[in-house]
């Protein structure tokens, strides 16, 4: 398969369809990016970006000046379709899929035979044959001989997409033989990574695995580090000894697993088999447990002074991104604000303003605070000292102020 002249129509343009429909629009390929926002669309067009990710405004310039980019509310015709919409969880935990659905109703109509329909959404497992390939028949296509759909996880690190992208080795998996087949010819005209091959089903649970292999390992870093805390044992200190035994690689503990990914996908394993899958939501409950108990560390804290200035250093979900989708930090803050326990002053270096919190330069939050609590290990916040820090309370949720 040779990229030129051929055309993809993307449907979504977030965190992972934009940079995939650039880097493609890179590749040779014509590609049309749809996403339901007129905003997104409109800044698209334009040749610049909705989201913060290094390198992307360059890319999708260049994607969008050489024609190979375009962007709109409705799809268009392609030899291939890839669906990156959002599959988020609702209240009670069970996978919301109707994005899913309502992005296979919407190309149905420029489908033809010969074309490939890609799932790169993180999914439960079944929703590549039930929902995609389902929809596409009812619409009259023959899934067996026309029309090829397979599920292609996706697998980027936020803050690393365009080389992981590219880097990353990927998971590819058809309804039937001849869908593999032809998803793998596709990704191997991009991928420096192998391109892995199985079916449907099992791509989709290994994309669940990977990330509730992260969530488990840091549930239990989490729930070492209260442990140690009623010790008065150093969790770092204790982690980093047990890693070097060879066989042992611990991740680190924090205030809470935040992020649209590692914090969700676990439950789409968890619903499909709730009597099965203790350990992984156990895992959950444990990394969401941590911030209350980071919220209680502080209150207790907090008793010490009449009432005193809690410096909270970081809102995003993890270091060095300005990303502060399910982020811990943000509930912890909100929980000190809401329950009144002092002032609270907030510094983000990553983001400029915030529609709910008053943001102000890290430095002003430490000199004034009486208790400093670090939430997020940016870079910014490496360089502190806890000798400088020695008049007031630290509270280090990351372990990095040494
Ligand atoms: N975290 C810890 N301790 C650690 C590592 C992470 O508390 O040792 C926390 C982070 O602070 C953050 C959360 O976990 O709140 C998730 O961060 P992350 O860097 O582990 O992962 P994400 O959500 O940015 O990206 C993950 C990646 N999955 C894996 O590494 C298995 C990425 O490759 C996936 O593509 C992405 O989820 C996704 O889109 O599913």
């Amino acid at each position: 398969m040779t990229n030129f002249n051929k055309t993809i129509c993307v449907i979504g343009l977030g965190y992972i369809g934009l940079p995939t429909a650039s880097l493609l629009g890179t590749k040779g390929y014509k590609v049309h990016g749809v996403d339901t926002s007129k905003h997104v669309v409109d800044t698209i067009s334009e040749g610049r970006i909705h989201i913060v990710e290094p390198d992307l405004d360059i890319l999708v310039k260049s994607a969008v000046q050489s024609g190979n980019l375009t962007a709109g509310l409705e799809p268009r015709k392609a030899d291939v379709f890839i669906l990156a919409v959002p599959t988020p969880f609702k209240g009670d935990h069970q996978p919301d899929l109707s994005y899913v659905e309502t992005a296979t109703r919407m190309i149905a109509p420029y489908v033809e035979a010969g074309n490939i329909i890609i799932l790169e959404s993180t999914s439960p497992v079944g929703t590549t044959e039930d929902i995609v390939a389902r929809i596409l028949k009812d619409a009259g296509h023959d899934i067996d001989k026309d029309v090829f759909v397979a599920h292609c996880p996706e697998r980027v690190l936020p803050g690393r997409i365009l080389t992981e992208l590219v880097e990353n080795d990927r998971i590819v998996g058809g309804v039937n033989k001849i869908a593999t087949e032809k998803a793998v010819e596709f990704y191997n005209t991009f991928v420096r990574g192998k391109v892995l091959v199985t079916d449907s089903r099992t791509a989709e649970m290994a994309k669940l695995t990977e990330n509730s292999f992260r969530d488990v390992n840091i549930a239990f870093a989490n729930e070492l580090s209260l442990i140690c805390d009623q010790e008065n044992i150093s969790v770092w200190e204790l982690i980093a000894l047990a890693n070097r035994h060879p066989r042992v690689n611990i991740l680190q503990p924090g205030p809470g697993v935040g992020g649209h990914c590692i914090a969700v996908d676990p439950w789409f394993i968890v619903a499909r088999a709730p009597k099965l899958s203790r350990l992984i939501r156990t895992a959950r409950e444990v990394n969401d447990y941590k911030p209350d108990w980071v919220v209680d560390k502080v209150k207790r804290s907090a008793n010490k002074f009449k009432r005193p200035v809690i410096g909270c250093l970081g809102l995003a979900f993890k270091a060095d991104v300005d990303d502060l989708r399910e982020s811990p930090a943000v509930d912890i803050v909100r929980a000190l604000i809401s329950e009144d326990i002092g002032q609270v002053l907030i510094a983000e270096p990553n983001l400029r303003e915030h529609a709910e919190f008053e943001l102000k330069p890290y430095e002003d939050v430490v000199s004034a605070a009486d208790i400093v609590l670090l939430l997020v290990d940016h870079k910014e916040f490496r360089d502190l000292r806890a000798e400088s820090l020695k008049e007031k309370v630290l509270i280090d949720t990351r372990g990095v102020i040494v």
